[in-house]
């Protein structure tokens, strides 16, 4: 048995009850074999970034996991797809979008997944998420999430009450 990585996942949707999404995607999310839940951010109502359509809600949760990070993209994919989601286009409105966003301090670069998320360190609503959760967490080749999010400043982002 393989030692656990701790993955960082994205949560975002803005169709349909964005929020009620995110907290089923949670909750599929923790029974996923081979991984634990270690935490899950506060929920964020966020204006999209480079898409149209409705303000998003978005989350980050971390979760300890042993499977390989091809492997947990595929079981994140499969929650997107029992939440409903299509792909009509690009960044089109979606009714649960999951990213992988880090998977320990692991670099990944093939056709189907790019680790870390190649767009996670211009966007308010991952790195701000992400602090909440992991106070140290390193964006590979890009530097401390901390540092990250003075750049990211301008972009609405309002903390949704629990
Ligand atoms: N996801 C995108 C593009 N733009 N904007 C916000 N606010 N939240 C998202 O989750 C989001 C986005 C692509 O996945
Ligand atoms: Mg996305
Ligand atoms: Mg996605």
């Amino acid at each position: 048995m393989s030692a656990a990585v701790r993955a960082a996942i994205g949560l975002g949707a803005n169709l349909g009850d964005p929020a009620a999404a995110i907290a089923r995607a949670v909750d599929a999310i923790a029974r996923l074999r081979g991984c634990s839940l270690a935490a899950v951010s506060p929920y964020y109502r966020t204006a999209p970034v480079d898409a149209t359509g409705p303000d998003f809600v978005n989350a980050v949760a971390l979760v300890d996991t042993t499977r390989p990070p091809a492997e947990l993209l595929v079981q994140l994919l499969a929650i997107e797809q029992q939440a409903g989601r299509e792909r009509p286009s690009r960044n089109a409105p979606r009714t649960l979008d999951l990213d992988l966003l880090l998977y320990g301090d692991a670099r990944v670069d093939t056709p189907a997944l790019q680790v870390p998320h190649p767009r996670m360190h211009l966007r308010a609503f991952v790195l701000v998420p992400l602090l909440d959760v992991w106070p140290d967490a390193m964006v590979p080749g890009k530097g401390a999430v901390r540092d990250l999010l003075a750049q990211v400043r301008d972009q609405p982002i309002e903390r949704l009450e629990a």
